[in-house]
């Protein structure tokens, strides 16, 4: 799907939920809810996931808060975001230094049971069922571990004039956090939803979130998706 600008934007409406370390405030016609790669190929059994040894039932995990938050964001009618970590067929975007990287039994580009790995359009790569995109929501596919490294994310919000960001998806410490600081760099206030991110490694993410809010939310914001949930009901 090529990115575009969404025409609808929101009527303001301010929202305050409580939040570490402090509050988060923003105005939903302002704030996008982001959706990092909750694609098959991390998140089902068969995927490049399971092929590096991880335990993808922990993944799996989060998909109903994660539906709960996009079905009450749909509702408000706020701009959706969703990414895919996905390469050209020819790998014309994958360095081989991270091709290489590890050893897992199967490669990006390899084809694996859900077609080629971490490959743009591939049965893999799609998001999954549950979170899957709607017309006029946006799609990026990103080469990168962060969701603006090479892609037209960044250009797209301003043109939305988004400020805000409400995190969610997989995995927590590598393209959420990543995705997160890119954020940070680039001016925009996060929120990352605790029960509605996860990682292979339990332990990295509660570093992770811990990284986040320190030193008076150095990266950004983390709240249970309840706090937003009440705050979208109110
Ligand atoms: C990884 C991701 N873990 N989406 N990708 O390789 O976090």
């Amino acid at each position: 799907m090529t990115p575009s600008t969404p025409a609808h934007i929101p009527a303001s409406r301010p929202l305050t939920l409580a939040a570490q370390p402090f509050d988060f405030n923003c105005d939903l016609a302002s704030t996008a809810l982001v959706i990092i790669d909750m694609q098959r190929d991390f998140i089902e059994p068969g995927g490049f996931g399971e092929t590096l040894g991880n335990d993808v039932s922990l993944l799996s995990a989060i998909v109903p808060a994660c539906r709960a938050v996009l079905t009450a964001w749909r509702h408000a009618g706020s701009l959706v975001v969703h990414t895919r970590e996905a390469h050209h067929g020819d790998l014309s975007d994958c360095p081989p230094a991270k091709r290489n990287r590890g050893n897992p039994s199967l490669r990006i580009g390899d084809v694996g049971p859900m077609g080629r790995i971490l490959v743009a359009g591939e049965p893999g790569n799609q998001i999954i069922t549950e979170l899957a995109p709607r017309p006029g929501e946006i799609v990026i596919d990103k080469p990168g571990k962060g969701a603006f490294y090479a892609t037209p994310l960044h250009t797209l919000l301003g043109q939305a004039n988004i400020t805000h960001l409400v995190f969610m998806g997989v995995t927590t410490e590598v393209c959420v956090q990543t995705s997160m600081r890119e954020a940070n760099d680039r001016g925009y206030d996060s929120l990352l939803l605790t029960d509605c991110t996860e990682s292979y490694f339990p332990r990295f993410k509660a570093a992770t979130l811990e990284m986040t809010h320190a030193q008076g939310g150095i990266v950004g914001w983390t709240a249970p998706s309840a706090q937003l949930l009440a705050a979208l009901a109110r």
